[in-house]
């Protein structure tokens, strides 16, 4: 059983949601893929929310771009935590009516909204999720906070090195 399902609205969102899928697959974390669209594939966004949970996932990833009602409508179907990804996408105007769809969500209904593209914090976020009960990959999270530091420290030495 997966623990996280990464859905988007088209296969054309794959460019962006695949940074979820790349750091999942480096932390180690069991995922599943698939194309799930609020407004083409209704009832598909219906069975996959509603048997989210017992299908064994523990957090769903869902990225749409423009009028981007996927992660809202799915996580008004589940009680799993839901990150949205807002996509520029081809019927997006700037990025903002994907951002704004799913980040104005109604009181009682929450999604977890990250930056514009920002599928691979959403991929982040999902792991810190996970890591609350799982010592191992809490672990594994503070390792990689520590490379990103090592590696900007380095960064920090070449720049001040150069004198740029
Ligand atoms: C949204 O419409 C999808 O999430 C995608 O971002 C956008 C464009 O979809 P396509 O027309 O490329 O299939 O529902």
């Amino acid at each position: 059983m997966a623990k996280v399902a990464v859905i988007m609205g088209s296969d054309s969102d794959w460019n962006i949601m695949q940074a979820a899928v790349n750091i999942l697959k480096e932390l180690g974390i069991s995922y599943r893929t698939t194309v799930v669209s609020a407004h083409r594939t209704p009832e598909r966004m219906y069975e996959f929310a509603k048997n989210a949970a017992t299908e064994g996932f523990n957090v769903i990833i869902a990225g749409a771009g423009g009028a981007a009602h996927l992660p809202g409508m799915v996580a008004s179907m589940t009680t799993l935590p839901v990150i949205g990804v807002p996509i520029k996408s081809s019927n997006s105007i700037d990025g903002w009516d994907s951002i704004l769809s799913i980040l104005q969500m109604p009181n009682g209904i929450p999604v977890a909204t990250v930056a514009l593209n920002g599928a691979k914090n959403a991929g982040l976020l999902a792991a810190r999720i996970l890591s609350v009960s799982d010592t191992q990959l809490s672990e594994t999270l503070a390792q990689y906070n520590l490379n990103m530091k090592e590696a900007v420290l380095k960064k920090a030495a070449i720049v001040e090195q150069n004198n740029l």
